[in-house]
Formats: C-alpha cells, structure tokens, sequence
C-alpha cells in the first residue's frame, strides 16, 4: 500500500502548491496525511535548514552540507516520518534522498557512493513508495521562484549547477521506473494537477477521479 510520497523538482516548479493538491486529494477519499519538508520536519531539521540555507562568510563544504542533509533526515525519519506511517498515516514530504541524489550528487557532484552509504545507514530499505517529480526546465522554475523571495545559499548556485541537478532528477526517475515518476511541470497548474491525480489513480492511492 502506497503510503509514502514524496516530491520533487529545482526550484520552484510547483512542489509546494502541488503537495497541498495532493494532500486535498487524499483527505477528501479519507486519508489522514502528515505535510512535512526536508530539510526540515522537526526542530533540529529546521535548525539545520536555516544553517544549511542562509548565507554565511564561511563557505560551507559540500561533504559537511551532504552531512546535514542526512543528520536532519535522521532526526525526521526517528521523530516524524517512521511514527506517522507506523500509525497508518500517509507521509506527505516536499522533497527527501532524491533531492540528495539531484543536489548533492548531480549538482555538487559528489560521489554517489558516499550518498547511498548514507541511505542505507539512515534509511534501512525505507524508501519512499512513490516520487513525484515535477520537471521543468531550469529557466521556468528560476522564473517562478523569482518572483517569489531572495535567493537562499543554494538557490544562488548558476544555471550550470541546476540543469545538473535536474539531469540528475531524469537519471533517478529512469533507475526507478517503479516508483518515481516525471511529470510535465512546465504546463499551467490545472494541467500538471490532472497528470498528478492520474498518477495517483494509477499507483492507487485514489480510488476515484475526485
Ligand atoms: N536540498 C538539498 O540540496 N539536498 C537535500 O537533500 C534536500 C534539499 C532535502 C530546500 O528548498 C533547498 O534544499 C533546495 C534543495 C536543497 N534548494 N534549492 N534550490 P525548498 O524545497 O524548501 O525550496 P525550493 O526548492 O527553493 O522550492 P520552492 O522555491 O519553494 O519551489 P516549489 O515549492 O517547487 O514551488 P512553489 O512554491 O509551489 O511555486 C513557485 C511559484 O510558482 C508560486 O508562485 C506558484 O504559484 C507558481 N507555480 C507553481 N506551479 C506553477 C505552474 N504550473 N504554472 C505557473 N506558476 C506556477
């Protein structure tokens, strides 16, 4: 049973206006959902995210930001993520260990290795049961995240560094045709809903077009 998702994408692609979709989705069929972020989910993971993603005279190493990511994830999988499914909730999470693979790997091009060490250490086999990955080309989600706030520390990385975290994206869904999906982000909202809700009509996770 499909009771873990997780979404994913560069920057403002529509993660956060779709997992709240989602979420409407499921209430409506009658699941009880918990919305969570990473980094982020608990006190010390939004600690670490205001660390990880404020600017700073220091430059942060790529293996200590790898590091943070994965120490944040422990405390939401022990604290949030593995109690909610244990009670049957469904697990809503803007982002997870793709956004690892896309960022950290793709992006900072750090050794795959190193990040799938970390997974197994962190994780155990717990993987998401489905990932959503909004795609868009890089252009497009600058755009719509612009006009949103100021850039934090990683959204200030150049074009270069993302179109590698979104080839990274299409690499993952291409490994895991199972359970992670592409979906057009670049189209209008009602049109990446429609994709998304047929996704989830597909994987089950609704049983009706509501
Ligand atoms: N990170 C990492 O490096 N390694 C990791 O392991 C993890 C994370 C877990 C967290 O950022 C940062 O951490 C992220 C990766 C890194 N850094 N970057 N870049 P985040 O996930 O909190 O935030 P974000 O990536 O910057 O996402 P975002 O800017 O919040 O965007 P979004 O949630 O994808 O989009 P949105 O807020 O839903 O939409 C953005 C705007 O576009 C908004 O005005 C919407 O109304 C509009 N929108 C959305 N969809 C559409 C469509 N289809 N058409 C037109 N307009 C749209």
């Amino acid at each position: 049973m499909v009771k873990f998702i997780t979404l994913e994408g560069i920057e403002g692609v529509g993660k956060t206006s779709n997992l709240l979709f989602i979420k409407e989705l499921l209430e409506l069929s009658g699941q009880e959902c918990v919305v969570t972020r990473e980094p982020g989910g608990t006190p010390l993971g939004e600690a670490l995210r205001g660390l990880l993603l404020s600017h700073s005279d220091e430059n942060m190493s790529a293996d200590a930001e790898l590091l943070m990511m994965f120490a944040a994830r422990a405390e939401h999988l022990n604290k949030v993520i593995r109690p909610a499914l244990n009670n049957n909730k469904t697990v809503l999470c803007d982002r997870f260990t793709e956004a690892t693979y896309a960022y950290q790997g793709g992006g900072r091009q750090l050794d795959v290795n190193k990040i799938s060490n970390l997974e197994q250490w962190v994780q155990g086999d717990l993987r998401p049961d489905l990932t959503i990955i909004l795609d868009a080309p890089v252009e497009i989600g600058r755009a719509r995240a612009g006009k949103r706030s100021e850039p934090d520390r990683i959204e200030k990385e150049q074009d270069d560094f993302f179109q590698r975290v979104r080839e990274a994206y299409i690499d993952l869904a291409n490994q895991h045709p199972y359970r992670i999906c592409l979906i057009d982000a670049s189209l209008e909202l009602k049109d990446v809903q429609k994709q998304i809700q047929k996704k989830l009509i597909e994987y089950k996770i609704l049983m009706v077009n509501c």
